[in-house]
């Protein structure tokens, strides 16, 4: 047994043993068996990206002090909030969760904490008025994420001296990382009214559903520039789309998307995108330290960033064989 494990079997057994107490920084919860167990509640399983951030986390708890109950919500809150209920009857030690959308967790995370069950967010976040449901969160900047992709439509077209129409493809409609790419974007774009937002369907973070929407966007929207994707399988949906109006994507449309899965990075290769913003799924690590460290009372950052990159035609080809989602 590596060191490391070594070390956290000892301290929670020596833990166990000593009568657990607040002691300076460190307030321990009883350890009831030595081992950690988590209730983890997932989006669904509907992406390539979803898939890569589900295996990254199992494939973490693959150690034997840390037991993962995995719950999967079908993109659906209600069933998200049963499975956190559940947790909560079980006794879990530790509940971490992806929110379908931004509101309607409050009740339930009251429960948790009434239970005493610490939570963590992970990849996405919710909207509330009590800071004090959840004890820290995990995952990407989507701000920062949609203001990039604003960067680089405003630098692509810097020199135009007509306006700029833009159609905006959205994600899950309430979710985190639609509503906040969306708010990034617009700051991306700042008060220059060369660049307009012609239309926001949404896409709902589907290839099928962006390609539906992109195809009623363009019987009426005669004049596009861009397209910015907030996720890349919307975007692989809207080059369905573009192509099928005669119309060469990442020529005669730019497009611009948020993920960096490996079909947006080929796309990108081909030409048919022209710029990616990396969200990277892979946060397994990360979060079963946080857990650990949750679960020993030891002080966690109320927010922990993952690190991400952009992609362009000049350097995808020096990333896209070692793409593992
Ligand atoms: O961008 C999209 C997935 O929550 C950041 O959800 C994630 C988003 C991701 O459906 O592809």
């Amino acid at each position: 047994m590596p060191v490391r494990r070594r070390l956290l079997v000892c301290l929670l057994t020596a833990l166990a043993l000593a009568g657990c107490g607040q002691d300076g920084n460190v307030q321990v919860r009883p350890a009831r068996t030595g081992q950690i167990t988590v209730g983890f509640s997932q989006i669904g399983e509907s992406s390539r990206w979803r898939a890569a951030n589900t295996k990254s986390i199992k494939n973490s708890f693959g150690i034997e002090n840390v037991r993962l109950i995995f719950a999967v919500a079908g993109l659906s809150r209600d069933k998200q909030v049963a499975d956190i209920q559940r947790f909560i009857h079980d006794k879990v030690d530790v509940i971490a969760f992806s929110p379908v959308v931004e509101t309607g967790y409050d009740d339930v995370l009251r429960q948790a904490k009434a239970a005493g069950i610490p939570v963590i967010l992970t990849d996405r976040v919710i909207k509330t008025a009590d800071p004090g449901l959840y004890l820290s969160s995990i995952g990407s900047n989507f701000t920062a994420e949609g203001s990039s992709a604003a960067v680089w439509v405003k630098g692509e077209f810097r020199n135009s001296q007509k306006p700029v129409n833009i159609v905006e493809l959205e994600g899950t409609a309430g979710s985190a990382p639609a509503v906040q790419r969306k708010a990034g974007f617009r700051e991306g774009l700042g008060d220059d009214e060369r660049f307009r937002i012609v239309a926001t369907p949404n896409g709902n973070f589907s290839r099928s559903e962006g390609e539906a929407a992109m195809k009623t966007v363009l019987k009426t929207q005669h004049d596009i520039d861009v397209v910015f994707a907030q996720n890349d399988d919307m975007g692989i949906g809207a080059l369905t789309a573009i192509q099928a109006a005669g119309k060469r994507p990442g020529k005669d449309i730019k497009v611009v998307t948020i993920d960096a899965i490996h079909d947006g990075l080929t796309a990108l290769a081909e030409g048919k995108i022209n710029y990616v913003v990396e969200c990277n799924p892979l946060i397994g690590p990360q979060l079963v330290a946080l857990i650990k460290d949750v679960y020993l009372g030891i002080r966690v950052p109320r927010r922990v960033d993952t690190d991400e990159t952009v992609f362009f035609p000049e350097n995808v080809r020096d990333y896209i064989n070692d793409r593992e989602y």
